[in-house]
C-alpha cells in the first residue's frame, strides 16, 4: 500500500466518462457447479481435474460457487454492487452435450435467465462463448489440433447466438487461446494436459479458424448489429540483457502475433513460422483459412495481470522459467524454449505475478498503435491475494487492502492510457467471485466477493465496495479504505 501523501494518491479523484463501462467477470466452469446437471456432460477440466496430480487439492468444478442453483441471487449482488457491464462465459458442454448434434434446451435456458436477469437490472452482459470447456468428446476425436473442432465450435456459436442473440448485443468469441494452445497442449498445465509442441501449434491455428467460422456466425445470427470480439492474454515482455530484444520479438510472435497477425491482419508473421519451423511446417494451414480467420472486429478483448522479463538462454547456466505458469513437464513455449524467464522485481500477488500497472498502460498504448481504429476493453484485471474475513460490529468484513491497491493502481494506468489517446471502452475486474482458479484449485482467491466454500456464503470484500464507489462516483475513491467500508451497500 502506499501513504496517503505519496504521489501515487494523486490517483486519487480521476474521472472516467459516463459511457465508460465499468464491470466484472466469470467463467463458466469456474463458478456454476451443477457439474451433471441440466444435460451438461463432462468437458476437458472435468477429465483433467479428477486425474491426480492436476490441480490443487484434487479440486475440481463439481461445486464451485454453486452459480448455477444461485443465480437470482448472484444477479442481486451484481446490482447491489452496480455493476454496469457483466462479462460471463457459457459452457460448451452445457448448450450443446458432447460437443455436437443439437442445442440442448435446459442448457440454452439457464443462460437465458441469466441474461434476462442481467437486463432486468441494467446490467449489460457480455457472453464469451468459450473459456475453457471444450466437450470432452471432441478432445477424444484430437481436440484443438484437430481442424474438425474448429466447424464444431462454429456450430455451436450458431446455437447459442440463434438463442441469445437477440438479447446480448458484445460477443466474445475466445477467452485467452494462448492458454487453450500452449497450456493446454504445450506445457500440460491446463486440460487436456498434452505436451506435444506441435500440437500446441495446431491448436493455435485451429483456435483462430474457430474464431474466424464464429464471428461469421455472429454476424450471420445476432438481431441488430453486434459487437464482436476476441478476448487475448498479451504478453508484455521486457528486458535490458542485450539478448532481451530477440528474446522479446519470440515471445511477441509466440504468444502475442499468433493470435493478432491471423485475425487481425490476415497473416502469420515470417519470423513466427521462423522460429517454429523446427516444430512444425504449418501444413495445418489451409487455403482460404487465412480469409476466413481475418474478420472485422468491434472491440478487443485486452487481458493483463503482469510482465515477463526475458533473455535468451546462454545454453550453460540453470535456465530460469519465471513465466508464471506451474511447471507441469511440458513447454508452452514451442520453438523458443532458449527464451530465458527472468526473476521479476515485486511487490507480487499471491499467483507470485508482479505487479506492475505500468505495463497496462505500455500494452494499451501499443495495441492502439498496432490497431488504430479498433476500440479495446480491459475484459480481465484482478490479483489473487490470500484474504481473511474478519467479523466486527458491523458484521463480517474482509479487509483485502492489497486488491483495492492494486485495483487503484490499474484503473489510473487505464486512465493514464486514456488521457494518451487509447480507444477504451472500458474495465472488467476479474472476478466477481472467488473461484476455482484451475491448476491452482480454490487455493487462489481472486473474487471481489468471497466465497465460503463450506457454506456459499458470499461477503462483499472492501475491494467490491471501492468498485462501487468508482462505478457511483465516477472517480477512482480515496485511499482511505475504512471510508469505503463503512459505506452501506
Ligand atoms: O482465472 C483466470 C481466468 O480464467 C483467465 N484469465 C486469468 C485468470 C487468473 O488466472
Amino acid at each position: 500500500m502506499s501513504a496517503p501523501d505519496s504521489p501515487d494518491s494523486r490517483d486519487t479523484g480521476l474521472e472516467f466518462a459516463p459511457d465508460f463501462v465499468i464491470g466484472s467477470a466469470t467463467a463458466s466452469y469456474q463458478i456454476e457447479g451443477a457439474a451433471h446437471e441440466g444435460g451438461r456432460t463432462p468437458s476437458i477440466w472435468d477429465t483433467f481435474s479428477r486425474t491426480p496430480g492436476k490441480t490443487w487439492n484434487g479440486d475440481t468444478g463439481d461445486v464451485a460457487d454453486d452459480h448455477y442453483h444461485r443465480l437470482e441471487s448472484d444477479l442481486d449482488l451484481m446490482a447491489d454492487l452496480g455493476l454496469e457491464a457483466y462479462r460471463f462465459s457459457i459452457a460448451w458442454p452445457r448448450v450443446q452435450p458432447g460437443g455436437s448434434g443439437p442445442a440442448n434446451a435446459t442448457g440454452l435456458a439457464f443462460y437465458s435467465r441469466l441474461v434476462d436477469g442481467l437486463l432486468d437490472r441494467g446490467i449489460r452482459p457480455i457472453a464469451t462463448l468459450y473459456h475453457w470447456d471444450l466437450p470432452q468428446e471432441l478432445e477424444d476425436a484430437g481436440g484443438w489440433p484437430n481442424r474438425d473442432t474448429a466447424f464444431r465450435f462454429a456450430e455451436y456459436a450458431a446455437h447459442t447466438v440463434e438463442a441469445l442473440g437477440d438479447r446480448v448485443h458484445t460477443w466474445t468469441t475466445l477467452n485467452e487461446p494462448w492458454c487453450s494452445a500452449y497450456l493446454g497442449y504445450g506445457s500440460g498445465a491446463h486440460a487436456p494436459g498434452r505436451t506435444e509442441g506441435a500440437a500446441a501449434l495446431a491448436a493455435v491455428h485451429h483456435l483462430n479458424l474457430a474464431h474466424g467460422l464464429a464471428v461469421q456466425e455472429i454476424r450471420r445470427l445476432a438481431v441488430a448489429d453486434p459487437d464482436v470480439s476476441v478476448t487475448l492474454n498479451f504478453h508484455v515482455a521486457r528486458g535490458d540483457h542485450e539478448t532481451s530484444p530477440e528474446a522479446r520479438r519470440r515471445v511477441d510472435a509466440l504468444a502475442n502475433r499468433a493470435f493478432t497477425g491471423p485475425m487481425l491482419r490476415g497473416t502469420y508473421d515470417g519470423d513466427l513460422i521462423g522460429d517454429t519451423a523446427g516444430v512444425t511446417d504449418w501444413a495445418f494451414v489451409r487455403d482460404g483459412d487465412l480469409a476466413a480467420i481475418h474478420q472485422p472486429l468491434d472491440v478487443l478483448g485486452v487481458n493483463y495481470y503482469s510482465t515477463v522479463t526475458v533473455r535468451m538462454w546462454d545454453g550453460v547456466s540453470p535456465r530460469a522459467r519465471n513465466d508464471g505458469h506451474k511447471d507441469m513437464g511440458g513447454s508452452p513455449w514451442p520453438g523458443s524454449e532458449h527464451v530465458e524467464f527472468l526473476p521479476q522485481a515485486g511487490p507480487f500477488t499471491d499467483m507470485g505475478w508482479n505487479i506492475a500497472p505500468d505495463g497496462l498502460e505500455e500494452l494499451l498504448v501499443s495495441l492502439h498503435g498496432q490497431f488504430p481504429g479498433l476500440p479495446l476493453m480491459i475484459t480481465e484485471n484482478g490479483a489473487a491475494f490470500p484474504d481473511e474475513v474478519v467479523h466486527a460490529s458491523g458484521g463480517a468484513r474482509v479487509p483485502d487492502a492489497e486488491r483495492v491497491d492494486y485495483l487503484r493502481r490499474h484503473f489510473a494506468a487505464a486512465h493514464r492510457a486514456l488521457a494518451r489517446g487509447v480507444d477504451l471502452r472500458g474495465y472488467l475486474v476479474w472476478s466477481l467471485l472467488d473461484n476455482f482458479e484451475w491448476g491452482y484449485g480454490y487455493s487462489k482467491r481472486f473474487g471481489i466477493v468471497r466465497v465460503d466454500y463450506d457454506t456459499q456464503v458470499r461477503t462483499v470484500k472492501d475491494s467490491g465496495r471501492w468498485l462501487s464507489q468508482l462505478i457511483r462516483s465516477r472517480r477512482i475513491p480515496e485511499l482511505d479504505v475504512p471510508s469505503v467500508r463503512a459505506r452501506p451497500l
